[in-house]
């Protein structure tokens, strides 16, 4: 049925941005952070002059009166909060009928489940597509004139020109638009039981194209820097609300003397954070930047090391070796950093064996901290000819508050789900152990025990989820695996044509709204999780 989307009788003057949380824990749900997405389409909006209010569950849950109020919602979603999106969406079309929009990761890969609760999908960066569709709304110009969206029309998905990213990402998000949002006393924390944690962003994209990552395909305007005085300028605006802060850039030091300009004025600047990077470790090979990122206040640096078997690394074309991550692991430990090193596992060249010695190497090497993350593959990509990361009938689907990065979401080749759920547990139980925690303080790292207590408490409550997820997997993995804990892959993919009541179908739909022909079940092993990287599909008229 055709929705008719009437701009509201006064024109759209308010606006409400609301991000919900996903419905198990996560290893944020201690933290108090805004996500940087929904803020700054927020302060985009509120500097074009509309009255915005953004909520962040996790800081105060959106409150009715607010959202009847409103003449447009705007949503941005995580793909395990994107159930609890679709019914406070359908709540706010039946009772309000005012226009909802959704943008992020989550609603770009998969317009079409989203466009059965929004009325419109905003593709990758939304910093001027949102202007745009609200100005066209606002003055009834037609929608299909706005690059960059989809939006449905009774059955038909249209999905209009692309758009690249902005080569400019100046805004400064303004975090006072978050209700409920401020500096965290050390009695708020207590209360609250949780940490204070700031965002800023100095890039966006990313040089590399690691075959389990999406970063591409969602910022495919590439790898693109922010002038450092606006980071500054920003930077000087968060001071105010504490001193703990993530740069979230997924490769904060990719252009080494961009990196060394902006560290040289944080230098100056001296505003005390506290500051975690996320950097390849490539950034070891120069001491000087390493001198520089200590002396701005960065204390702790997250690195994605992915796995310890060369097979696997050569498999995700991360472009780096075991004796890489050695070497920068022992330079970065050097230098004084504390680690956080992350993990991506169930890879086809992946065994139980691979998790423990991941374990080992934590262990071995004295990480600070270590995230095992099994591949979420469900993202429709361009891999010989759209497969997903994770091919169709491989996947495993049982709703997305299952698909937070910590619940197995597909078979791996060469051990049972259950099994790489269990290896993963186990894994973070040995990183975060009593005995861990006992070393780092014998050696005098009393914040590296502080990190380890913090983490394995965290564990505790998010590793109860997944334990209670294994007997659905294991009832699914019955009869799909040989002696040797092989995949029996004719069998699994007999067993999907038949039924397969727990495969990924909306990858498939997604697929669709694209203007792309349905996925095929491959079902040769050569087809598996061994993705090339992808692009986004060149150009799509309406249709
Ligand atoms: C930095 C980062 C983190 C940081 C900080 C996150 C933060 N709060 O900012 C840390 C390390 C803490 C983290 C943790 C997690 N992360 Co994380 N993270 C990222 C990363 C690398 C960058 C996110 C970011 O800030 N980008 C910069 C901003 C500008 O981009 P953006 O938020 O996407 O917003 C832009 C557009 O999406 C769009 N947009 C967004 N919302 C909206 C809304 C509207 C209406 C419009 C129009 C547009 C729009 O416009 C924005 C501006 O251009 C992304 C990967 C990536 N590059 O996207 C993963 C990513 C978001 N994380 C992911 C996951 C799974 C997690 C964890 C759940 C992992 C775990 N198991 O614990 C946790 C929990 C996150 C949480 N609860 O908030 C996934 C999400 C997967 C999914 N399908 O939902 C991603 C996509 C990585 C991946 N696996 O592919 N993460
Ligand atoms: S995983 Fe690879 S492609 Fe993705 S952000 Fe990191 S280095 Fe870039």
């Amino acid at each position: 049925m055709t929705r008719v989307i009437q701009p509201p009788a006064r024109g759209i003057q308010r606006i409400t941005c609301i991000q919900l949380s996903g419905e198990y824990p996560d290893f944020c749900y201690r933290l108090v952070m805004p996500d940087y997405g929904m803020p700054f389409i927020g302060t985009v909006l509120s500097e074009a002059g509309y009255d915005v209010t953004v909520y962040m569950e996790h800081v105060k849950p959106p409150e009715w009166s607010r959202i009847a109020a409103s003449d447009l919602v705007c949503f941005s979603t995580l793909s395990a909060g994107a159930d609890k999106t679709r019914r406070l969406a359908h709540e706010i079309r039946r009772r309000l009928g005012i226009p909802i929009v959704i943008g992020g990761t989550h609603a770009s890969y998969f317009p079409e489940s989203c466009l059965e609760f929004a009325d419109f999908v905003v593709f990758g960066e939304g910093d001027e597509t949102i202007l745009e569709l609200v100005e066209a709304l606002a003055t009834g110009r037609d929608v299909a004139t706005v690059a960059g969206i989809a939006y449905a029309d009774g059955d038909r998905i249209h999905r209009t020109l692309p758009r690249r990213g902005p080569q400019a990402f100046e805004t400064i998000p303004n975090f006072s638009l978050i209700e409920g949002y401020r500096r965290m006393s050390t009695f708020d924390m207590i209360r609250r039981g949780k940490m204070p944690l700031l965002t800023v962003q100095a890039s966006r994209g990313c040089q590399f194209k690691c075959t389990f990552c999406i970063v591409n395909t969602m910022f495919e305007a590439g790898y693109r820097k922010r002038d450092v005085e606006s980071v500054i300028r920003d930077l000087r605006d968060k001071r105010q609300y504490g001193r703990e802060l993530l740069f979230v850039d997924n490769d904060f030091a990719a252009i080494r003397p961009y990196t060394k300009k902006l560290l040289r004025r944080m230098i100056e600047e001296d505003l005390g954070f506290d500051v975690m990077v996320l950097t390849r470790i490539e950034v070891a090979r120069d001491p000087e930047i390493l001198d520089l990122m200590r002396r701005a206040g960065v204390t702790q640096i997250y690195q994605g090391y992915e796995s310890v078997q060369p097979e696997t690394l050569t498999a995700y074309d991360k472009k780096q070796t075991l004796e890489k991550i050695v070497a920068t692991v022992e330079t970065l430990h050097r230098f004084g950093f504390r680690i956080s090193g992350s993990f991506v596992v169930g890879a086809d060249t992946d065994t139980v064996e691979t998790l423990r010695r991941s374990a080992d190497f934590v262990i071995d090497h004295e990480l600070t901290i270590a995230y095992f993350f099994p591949i979420w593959g469900h993202y429709p990509e361009q891999i010989r000819g759209y497969q997903a990361i994770v091919p169709w009938y491989r996947s495993i689907f049982r709703g997305w508050k299952y698909c937070d990065g910590n619940f197995v979401t597909h078979f791996p080749l060469r051990m049972r789900p259950s099994q790489l759920q269990r290896a993963l547990i186990e894994a973070h139980q040995r990183v975060f152990s009593i005995e861990r925690v006992l070393h780092a303080l014998r050696r005098g790292k009393s914040q590296d025990a502080k990190e380890k207590i913090t983490h394995r408490y965290m564990w505790w409550t998010i590793a109860k989820g997944l334990r209670e997820y294994i007997p659905f997997l294991e009832e699914l993995e019955d009869g799909l695996y040989d002696a040797v804990d092989t995949l029996q892959v004719d069998r699994l993919a007999r067993r999907v044509r038949d039924d397969g009541w727990w495969t990924f179908r909306d990858g498939n739909r997604s697929i669709a709204t694209l203007g792309l022909s349905p996925l095929e079940l491959p079902l040769t092993v050569d087809n598996n999780i061994t993705c090339v990287p992808p692009r986004l599909p060149e150009a799509h008229a309406t249709h």
